[in-house]
């Protein structure tokens, strides 16, 4: 788009629906701030593609950082960064080691970065019989202890939010008794609370399957909720958009969720391919969840949810496939942003059912917001299209050569 058509864009949006909306749009989206995951940067790759690793791939933390540091460059959005413990701060990947995380914080800061949410690794070597719900009390005790020293890094260096994703359950009807992978679950999760500061708050996230599972611990909001509830004050839920059954109306589960003040936490990724593969592309779903965010305060607000990408797809560009994410929730959020709940609720009072959800779809699915989501890029002077300007770069480029170069320590390199 260029200049002239960015100007009439917003002039047309400006009649369509006021222009104190459309402008309350262009600032909702200069100031919108999402976390990265580290590890979409990193090798992370194998399933069915067989062994094809990402050209240009991060090789430690750092490379990471230096990737992260680079599309917040781009879009002035992701200054966080999300880190994994036993792939960022860990010499062999089965503990997690506090100076690691000292000096990730450091060469974080010194890239114009900040550590982000941290996630406790519960799914690497060890971790057949599960992690906080193990039937085996020293695996529990390991995974408890890895826990703990997450939270410390979460209080201590980064944004004092720890989010924790079990892969815990069962493959066979039979194997192991339901009820009691839940109390295991409920103790760990008891003796973590206790010595994790009440400064730091944990958001527990769930997932409806696994692949080879016949039930995974925390399977939907509700496990996580009680898990929440048996963890304290501080801990909340944490939605991922892949770990849902494709009929499940994930927006409710976000008004639900604000309307009991829980606190919440948010995965970006793609709906319809499981877990958290694909990059986000802007579709009525997503617009629908941004409106529910929106309304619910929990973007900018005093209920701010803990928003972040998770996605480690391995074909594509990763990191196009990161920027086309952040790109794609800019536009969720301006189209969110174009609502009048008043009119909204005008509809809503006299029943007008047809009438209510033509008006709601014509801002989130009907209007044309991209000249919204380029007027708060040319304020903050960044590219208008930051995929593009990510390939005009020459950077990857660049890392492809430099990282097939350089000696590396071999206990740093990713085990993504
Ligand atoms: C899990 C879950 C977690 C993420 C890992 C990599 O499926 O979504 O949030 O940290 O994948
Ligand atoms: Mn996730
Ligand atoms: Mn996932």
């Amino acid at each position: 788009m260029t200049e002239k058509q960015i100007e009439y864009g917003i002039e047309s949006l400006n009649l369509e629906f006021g222009k104190e909306i459309v402008n309350n749009a262009v600032k909702a989206v200069e100031e919108f701030k999402v976390e990265v995951p580290s590890w979409i940067f990193g090798k992370f790759g194998g399933g069915r593609f067989g062994d094809f690793i990402p050209p240009g791939y991060a090789r430690n933390i750092f490379e990471k950082l230096d990737d992260a540091a680079f599309v917040n460059k781009l879009t002035g959005a992701s200054e966080q960064i999300a880190t994994h413990t036993l792939w960022d701060f860990s010499t062999d990947g089965l503990e997690g080691c506090y100076d690691i995380a000292v000096e990730v914080k450091k060469a974080a800061e010194s890239r114009g970065l900040k550590l982000g949410s941290i996630n406790p690794t519960y799914f690497l070597t060890g971790s057949h019989t599960g992690s906080l719900s193990s039937y085996n009390e020293k695996v529990r005790e390991r995974y408890i202890e890895q826990t703990i020293l997450s939270g410390k890094i979460a209080d201590e260096l980064s944004n004092k939010i720890l989010t924790l994703w079990l892969p815990d359950g069962s493959n066979y009807p039979g194997q192991i008794e339901l009820d009691k992978l839940i109390s295991n679950t409920i103790d760990s999760l008891k003796i973590i609370s206790e010595n994790v500061s009440n400064s730091v708050k944990v958001l527990i996230e769930y997932k409806v399957f696994e692949p080879g599972t016949y039930s995974t611990v925390l399977a939907d909001w509700g496990s996580a909720l009680m898990m929440a509830q048996s963890y304290g004050p501080n801990a909340g839920v944490l939605i991922d958009m892949g770990h849902h059954y494709h009929s499940t109306n994930i927006e409710q589960i976000v008004a639900r969720l604000i309307n009991s003040k829980i606190h919440g936490g948010f995965h970006f990724n793609t709906r319809y391919a499981a877990d958290d593969d694909h990059s986000v592309e802007p579709n009525p779903e997503i617009a629908r969840i941004f409106y529910e965010l929106v309304k619910g305060d929990a973007i900018f607000g005093s209920n701010k949810w803990d928003l972040m990408i998770d996605q480690c797809s391995s074909r594509e560009n990763r990191i196009q496939a990161v920027i086309h994410s952040i790109d794609s929730l800019q536009i969720s959020l301006a189209k969110a942003m174009l609502v009048d709940k008043k009119r909204l609720m005008e509809y809503q009072k006299e029943d007008s059912i047809i009438l209510a959800n033509r008006f709601f779809n014509n801002a989130l699915i009907l209007a044309d917001v991209r000249p919204i989501v380029y007027k708060a890029r040319n304020n903050k002077k960044l590219p208008l299209d930051p995929v593009e300007a990510f390939v005009q770069s020459g950077y990857q480029s660049e890392i492809e050569k430099e990282r097939s170069n350089k000696n590396l320590n071999p206990v740093l390199e990713s085990r993504s």
